[in-house]
Order: structure tokens, then sequence, then C-alpha cells
């Protein structure tokens, strides 16, 4: 521990000029590269497609009904009997040109189709295996029907396919369940052999393939090794094509980065997840479902809005990355009507908009208020597409931050490009909006400035508790280096400004503390002020009666005072929780001290067993042996059901003069009848005491 007790908040991001002018592709040690990808940074919008014998079951097994392409392995299905699905599939509705005419018309610029998913089983014609659609009453190459509609209606075509196989006598291991498939005599290179020949037939026997996405590569039989020479097998049949980075072992979880510098593969696969932020030179896809399966599900009708597809597509471009939408097709071969229904409407958005989407890189911000940004390079600057999903009532909107000359800003929708009025403000540049929103989810702005993008993030400070001096330290994180920025604040809640103080090192203030500051640039405001409020018991030693449960300790009980609240996300690491037992916290003020209010926050998520509390109580002592109520209040423990939520007990009392308090926050201790979890230990989960 060093002179503060290590209490540090950090608000907002760094102190810098962050110009962005990366190049994407950068240089790369993998020749060629740049070219290769030219087409799918261009893209941004592709078409993912689950399709296999799992449709038939459409997700049910027996009773249960959520299941989808892992359906063999989730609902345990003996192959003998999966197997049987081969005779079942007939999908006499499919038609290719349907599928790619409803990609095409949602603006989707490319297909990947599961060739072979984890079940084993082949789309296409293989001549070194039986379990394909050449042994259903079907005995069309699908693959083939979807390259050649693809190729009439300039669609680009790729495949997705499985490494791990749960069908083939030679993949190792077999699944944990699977006692009556032995692996006697079984032989991962021989299956590696097999691998590699279908993956031959399925980028030489179609045409032009674009993307090769691999997917099933984290088992413990697949290597580094098998990668390379897969990877080599493949560039020397195809140089051009793309390949993902499941073919290598390096991937980070669903979040689908890369964790080391040899990893093989043009692209990081985030699966169900947007990144938080842009990754310069890194190119990367998020694949995402429409409702919550990949293969087709009869009962799952919980489909995403339009707007939040919408919010994906660019919130993904304007962090420089591709968006992959998966459709599960049914067991007849049409997509389902929900599915369809929702791209067409993102097509209509794409037919106005789609500029502020093709060929774009990430926009320069960290955070915008009202939505998103993309942007392109143009002679001499920068075009900013603005994705407005928050029309301002007061048809003024602020792109803050920016300190960059405006050039001319215009409506994407509006062909005449009509200007709109710009101001250089306080703050950043202001845009005259008309009263009404041309798109009722998204209307796009067009911005153009002299220059690359130059944002001046908002200043970002830390707070320190010295209980020597029983001030607060308060330092700024990051040191301004150029002379044209200044930043000023102010310690008893008035609006900075360039009267205020000039902040030129860490400064000592008295708690409780109400903070403000803002940058200047130039002279001018520039960005929003950053505010914090700590409390009197900031950063002041707390003792709890009973530990918490070792998996939710946060920070320990010192986090009950470091100004951060935990979040709705109950194991963001920020909340202390408690299994059967109540919490008790004891707050040290250090010395006798005036207060008038006091708040604690708790957590409701009932079906994690997180209830809220049957009472909360606040006493106070001088001696810390004595202890006067304060406040008291009882919940209905009857009202259990309530909503997820980070909630706030909080109110006020006559002022007395404190040295200690008592915080106890009691548990139902059981799950109530009616619940889940009936007769289990129930929770309660506590943080940020705030005493003023
Ligand atoms: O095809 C769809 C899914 O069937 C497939 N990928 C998408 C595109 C998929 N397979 N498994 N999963 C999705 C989830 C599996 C996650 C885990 Fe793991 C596999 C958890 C542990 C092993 C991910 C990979 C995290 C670590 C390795």
């Amino acid at each position: 521990m060093g002179i503060f007790r290590s209490l540090m908040m950090m608000i907002a991001g760094l102190l810098l000029i962050a110009s962005n002018v990366f190049s994407q592709g950068s240089a790369t040690q993998d020749g060629g590269k740049d070219a290769r990808m030219q087409w799918w940074r261009e893209a941004r919008f592709g078409m993912f497609i689950h399709w296999g014998l799992y449709s038939i079951p459409a997700g049910q097994w027996n009773e249960s009904k959520d299941h989808a392409e892992w359906i063999r392995t989730t609902a345990r299905i003996p192959l003998e009997e999966y197997d049987k699905l081969v005779e079942q599939f007939n999908p006499v509705e499919f038609n290719a040109e349907e599928w790619v005419t409803i990609a095409k018309n949602a603006g989707m610029k490319y297909i990947v189709l599961t060739s072979k998913h984890h079940d084993g089983f082949c789309l296409f014609d293989s001549e070194h295996t039986d379990f394909d659609v050449m042994a259903t009453p079907f005995r069309r190459d699908i693959l083939k029907e979807l390259a050649d509609a693809c190729r009439k209606h300039d669609m680009r075509i790729c495949w997705y396919h499985s490494i791990m196989d749960w069908h083939h006598p030679d993949y190792l291991p077999r699944r944990e369940w699977e006692t009556d498939r032995s692996s006697e005599g079984a032989d991962f290179n021989r299956y590696f052999s097999y691998l590699k020949n279908q993956v031959k037939e399925i980028i030489t026997e179609y045409g032009d393939i674009s993307v090769l996405w691999f997917d099933g590569e984290w088992e413990s039989t697949w290597s580094h090794d098998y990668a390379l020479q897969l990877h080599q097998f493949i560039r020397e049949l195809d140089p051009d094509i793309i390949i993902n980075n499941r073919i290598d072992v390096y991937r980070d979880g669903m979040a689908g980065l890369n964790t080391n510098e040899q990893a093989l593969g043009d692209f990081g696969t985030p699966e169900q997840e947007i990144p938080e932020t842009g990754m310069p030179g890194k190119d990367w896809e998020s694949c995402m479902t429409l409702n919550d399966h990949w293969g087709y599900n009869a009962s799952d009708s919980n489909w995403k809005s339009y707007r939040d597809l919408l919010f994906n597509l660019v919130d993904i471009a304007s962090k420089g990355g591709n968006y992959l939408l998966n459709v599960g097709p049914t067991a007849l071969g049409e997509i389902p009507q929900p599915s369809s229904e929702r791209l067409e409407l993102l097509g209509k958005w794409m037919k106005v908009n789609s500029a502020s989407v093709y060929g774009t890189q990430a926009g320069p911000f960290k955070q915008l208020k009202w939505g998103k940004c993309t942007r392109k390079e143009i002679s001499g600057g920068s075009r900013l597409y603005l994705h407005v999903f928050d029309w301002p009532q007061s048809g003024k909107l602020m792109v803050t931050n920016m300190i960059n000359e405006p050039l001319k800003a215009f409506l994407l929708s509006d062909v005449k490009e009509t200007p709109l009025v710009i101001l250089k403000k306080a703050g950043g540049i202001e845009i005259t909006l008309p009263p009404v929103a041309p798109d009722s989810v998204n209307s796009v702005i067009v911005l153009d400035i002299k220059g690359s993008p130059q944002v001046l993030d908002n200043p970002s400070f830390s707070f320190g508790y010295d209980p020597a001096t029983d001030k607060v330290q308060v330092s700024m994180a990051s040191a301004v280096n150029d002379p044209k920025v200044a930043v000023f604040y102010s310690l008893d809640g008035s609006t900075p400004s360039d009267k205020s103080n000039r902040y030129e090192k860490p400064v000592a203030a008295k708690l409780p503390l109400d903070f403000k500051a803002v940058t200047y640039y130039n002279n001018r405001k520039i960005g929003d002020v950053t505010t914090a409020s700590l409390p009197l018991s900031f950063g002041k030693t707390v003792t709890l009666k009973t530990p918490p449960s070792e998996k939710y300790q946060a920070g320990g009980a010192s986090s009950l005072t470091d100004a951060m609240q935990g979040t709705a996300k109950f194991s963001d690491g920020r909340w202390l929780g408690f299994e059967g037992a109540d919490a008790e916290a004891l707050v040290d003020l250090g010395k006798k001290t005036s207060i008038r209010s006091a708040s604690i926050g708790y957590l409701v998520n009932v079906k994690s067993w997180i209830f809220e509390p049957i009472e909360i109580k606040v006493e106070y002592s001088t001696d810390g042996k004595d202890y006067k109520p304060l406040l008291n209040r009882k919940f209905n423990p009857a009202m259990w059901k309530s909503p997820d939520a980070v909630k706030r007990f909080s109110d006020v009392f006559p002022e007395v003069s404190a040295r200690f308090v008592k915080v106890t926050v009691k548990n139902r201790a059981v799950c109530p009848q009616g619940h889940s979890g009936e007769g289990g230990k129930a929770w309660v989960f506590i943080d940020e005491i705030e005493l003023n």
C-alpha cells in the first residue's frame, strides 16, 4: 500500500489528440494481404447460413426444444439414429436464387454457407464420404446451386467448414457421453487427410470461393502445426482466398481475436458480440444470430428488432469491422419469414444509406451521445458519416471533441446535397438539422472536414484518498504536451471555464468533492465537462462482520467506498455477494463528522438467486460501542419477483455527528416458494456506501 489507500477512480478516456489515420491493413508479414482483403474491407455486410440435417428436428428432441445445429451432442443422439435424418432430408422448396436475392436486397455482399457443420454432414457431393447430400432423397449439390446463383447475381460465395467432426470415425476425441463409439483404431492423421481432401473439393469444384470460414478448432487434437499445414495447402490451391482465424488455435474465446503473434488467419471472429472499440490495423468480423439460434429452431421467436440489427451493423462499421448476420433455413429450404422481413427492412435503409457503410473505416470517436460515426478519406480531408439514432429535439447536433475545420454538411438522403448550417461552437462542431428526421431509425448526416480527424477526448482524472491529511489527491490521468491544450477545473461544483484554475499538477481537495474539469483547445472549449462527485465516505475504511462469498468479493471491503458502483452484470467484479447471510458493513469516518444522508447500492437478479434484501438498517456511533438508529427500511419478502436492476436505497435524516456508521443489509436467507431455487440459499449483493 502506498501513501494512498489504493482507491483510484478513473473517468472517461485518456486526454490525447487521437489522430485516426491508420490504414486498416497495415503492412503484414503475409504478402498480398491488403490486395486479398480489399473487397472484404469494403463489403462490411454478409449473410451466414446454417443449414443441415439438424434443420429437420428444428431444435426439438423429445420434450426439449432448445437445440439447434448442436442437437446431436446437446440431445445426445446416437450416431445411427442421427444418420436416419439423411433419409428425410428433402428441401423441396430450396431455391438458391431466392436466397441470394434476399441477401442481395438486404445489401449483403457475401454469403457464407455451412458446407459441413460439427455433425459432419456435407451439403455437397463429396468423393470422400457418403454422409452427404447425395445420400438424401434430394440428391442435389447445394454448394453448386448456391455458388452458381451467387455468380449470376454478383454475390461472393464462401464456405463455413467445421474442423470438429462428430461423424468421421477417425476424428478424435469422441463426445464424453458417446460410450458406444469406440475410438480404437481411430487415426487423427487420417482424419486430417480427409479434411484436406474436402477443403480441396470445396475450393476447386465450385468456381471462385471468397472466404473459408473454419470453426470447431478448440479441441485438444487440433494444433498450430495442423493449422500451418492446412493453411499452406489452401494457399497453394488459391492464394486469394481469405481464411478466418479459427483455422488456428489462438482464438480468444467468444471475443474471437488472436492471442498470439504467430496466429494464422486473415481476420478475427467475435461470435455473438461486438468489440468495445475498434482495433487499428486488425481485420475482424462479428457473426451474430437473428434470434437465439444458428440452425433453424421452430420455437425460437426471440427475434432481434430491426432497430437493434441496424444499430449493430452501424456499430460494427463504426469500429472498422464486418457484420455476418445469420439465417437458419427450414428443412424445406425456406429462410424463415421473420428473418427475411428484417433483412428487407435493412435493405430499404441500405438503398438510401449504403455509402455510409460500404468502403468506410472506423470513425474517430470513442463515444457519441446520439449514435455512431463511420468515415472515408476524401481529397484534402475526411468525410464523416454521422449516424443519428437519437434525433436532437433542439434541432442542433453537437459533434463534440472534434478540433478539425468543418467544410460542409448535408443529409445523405438528400440527393441535392443542400448544405446544412455548421458552426464551430464551445464543445465542438454544431450542425443545424431539419426538425423531422428523414429516417425513422437512423438518419445519416455527411460532414466533410479538413485533414484527418482529430479528436480531443474529455479530460480524465484519478482520485486517491490520503487518510493522513484527510484529503483527496486529484491527478490528471495523462500529461498534456500540446501547448494549444489547457485543462481548467473547479472543486465547488461550478462550471469550469478558462477563468477557473488551470490544471498544472495534482491538487489536494477536501471531501465531499464536487469536481468538474474541461479542456480548451486554442482558447475554445472542446468536448464535455468531466464531473466526479465524491461523498464524505470516499476512501474511508470499511470492515465487514462476515466476509462475502469468495466468488463475489470485489476488491475487498474497501471497494464499498471507492466511488465505483457495480453494474447490472453481477459478475462485473465490483459487487460483494453474501450467500444465505446478511451483509453488515462498518464505515469508519476517521473522526467525528456531521452527516445528513446515507445511501447503499444493491442488486436484484432473481433468476440468479439474488433478491431484494428484506431490511436495510443504518446506525451510527461516536465511540464504536453504542449504536443509535438512523434509518430503517423493511421490504415485503412476498414481493420477490422484482425485475433485474441495480437499485439504491437512499435517505436523509436530521444531522448527526458520527464517527462510525453501520449498514446492515438483511438477506431473506432462502429462496422463496415458487422460485426455481426454492429452499436453496438466497443472495444479497451490495456495493457503494455513500455518506454525506
Ligand atoms: O456455428 C455456430 C455455432 O454452432 C458454433 N459457432 C457458430 C458460428 C459454435 N460452436 N460452439 N459454440 C459456438 C460455442 C462454444 C463455445 C466454447 Fe469455447 C467452445 C466454449 C468452450 C469451447 C469458445 C471456443 C470459447 C473457447 C473456445
